[in-house]
């Protein structure tokens, strides 16, 4: 007998949403689950979005108020947060150009701490000139000998063979073991520092890069308020042959003793693994993007990295000795681990810090920036702009 009209549209219905349903449930071995995101995701990129007029962020903001941030005030409205600083002896001129910068715009408000890291002494000079760049506690420490050396099972016949096939595909810096070194230590070791263990924020601050914009409130404030993880400023590709098998070890990782139960349910996992935008990119590190949040800026949340997901990532990616036979950078690692781990909703673009590192800038358009033209992402060759992901970024996660 045939079924009326209505019902067999009803069963034709039913019979696809068994099936959609039925198609999820035996792809949910990937643990990957979208969530609504900020309606300020946007997949258009006509225009840098920087040439818009912009301000602050929205929501209750700390301020200075009387002497509640004053250097010497016990009872300060500052957190515990610090100022971040890894730096070589001969890099002096270089991070008191920083410093100059950001005391300007920021800190000669709030007056956080400065921390000062080396793999040597800090000379009587360093500390001198620095020390009278802030008023602002300085300190200054020593990186311990077992977080910077080479580790054990690292061969170094094999480490100069691979560096030798790495230059020749134009990977920077790839003979320079202490570049290696650096990159290591910043990925995995620096907030286990004995002098940071109470600290629980940072800025990270390197030699020689440019702050444009008055920033009149409390940013640390700010990323406790608001329950954020990291703060970046701009958004670009890796050199695909310095990371090769960065991705494939993550996944190693994530499909080793249930690892995948680290994947946070808002995770950035379509963002890590965008292959449109740049799809060769993408088939040279083999499944990754290589779309980074740009590490020589940070301000972020130690105790992420500091988390047991964390810890066993980094062990992992540490064994596979990835950080001496290629080149990987903290960079990647960091924005991996965050893209897969935290909740992509408490990483916050800065745009309203306005930053270079050569050769790239995060410009607003805002009267309290100057010296920077909005909207501008290089002032190098042309080719570089197309080294910007952040497209990428505001397309599966938005400017929030
Ligand atoms: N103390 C110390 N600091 C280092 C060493 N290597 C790098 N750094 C610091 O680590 C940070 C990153 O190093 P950079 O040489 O700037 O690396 P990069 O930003 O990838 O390269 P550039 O584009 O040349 O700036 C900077 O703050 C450096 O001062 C080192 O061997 N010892
Ligand atoms: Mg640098």
């Amino acid at each position: 007998m045939a079924l009326p009209r209505g019902l067999r549209a009803l069963a034709a219905i039913t019979l696809v949403l068994f099936v959609v349903v039925l198609y999820q449930v035996i792809s949910g071995s990937t643990p990957r689950i979208s969530l609504p995101t900020s309606d300020t995701k946007t997949d258009k990129w006509t225009h840098d979005p920087q040439s818009e007029v912009s301000g602050e962020p929205a929501g209750e903001l700390r301020r200075v108020e009387g002497n509640n941030y004053a250097p010497d005030n016990p009872n300060s409205d500052r957190i515990n947060a610090t100022i971040l600083s890894l730096v070589r002896n001969s890099e002096l001129e270089e991070i008191l150009q920083s410093m100059r910068d950001l005391e300007r715009t920021w800190n000669s408000k709030f007056n956080y701490p400065w921390t000062f890291l080396n793999d040597v002494p800090f000379t009587e000079e360093f500390k001198r000139k620095t020390k009278a760049s802030t008023k602002a506690e300085v300190r200054y420490e020593l990186v311990p000998k077992e977080h910077w050396e080479v580790p054990a099972w690292i061969n170094m016949d094999l480490f100069q063979e691979s560096a030798q096939v790495l230059k020749e595909q134009d990977v920077q810096y790839a003979e320079k073991i202490s570049y290696h070194q650096m990159c290591r230590w910043n990925s995995g070791m620096f907030y286990k520092h004995p002098a940071l263990q109470n600290y629980r924020y940072y800025w990270r601050v390197e030699p020689h890069v440019h702050f444009f914009c008055d920033v009149d409130y409390d940013v640390f404030r700010y990323m406790q308020d608001n329950n954020k993880t990291y703060g970046f400023t701009v958004n670009i590709y890796d050199s695909p042959q310095s990371i090769a098998t960065l991705w494939p070890e993550t996944l190693k990782f994530l499909a080793s003793d249930d690892h995948a139960r680290y994947l946070h349910p808002n995770n950035a996992m379509d963002w890590l693994t965008d292959a449109k935008r740049r799809e060769e990119h993408n088939l040279l590190a083999n499944g990754y993007s290589t779309c980074h949040l740009w590490s020589n800026f940070e301000i972020g949340d130690m105790n992420f990295w500091r988390s047991k997901q964390y810890e066993e990532f980094f062990q992992h990616l540490d064994r596979s000795g990835g950080f001496f036979y290629e080149r990987w950078g903290d960079a990647p690692v960091h924005s991996i681990a965050l893209g897969l781990f935290e909740d992509k909703s408490k990483i916050h673009w800065f745009r309203d810090i306005g930053y270079q590192h050569i050769p790239y800038f995060n410009c607003p358009n805002s009267p309290k920036c100057k010296g920077c033209s909005a909207g501008k992402f290089t002032d190098g060759e042309a080719w570089l702009n197309k080294e910007d992901c952040r497209p990428n970024w505001f397309k599966y996660v938005g400017m929030d």
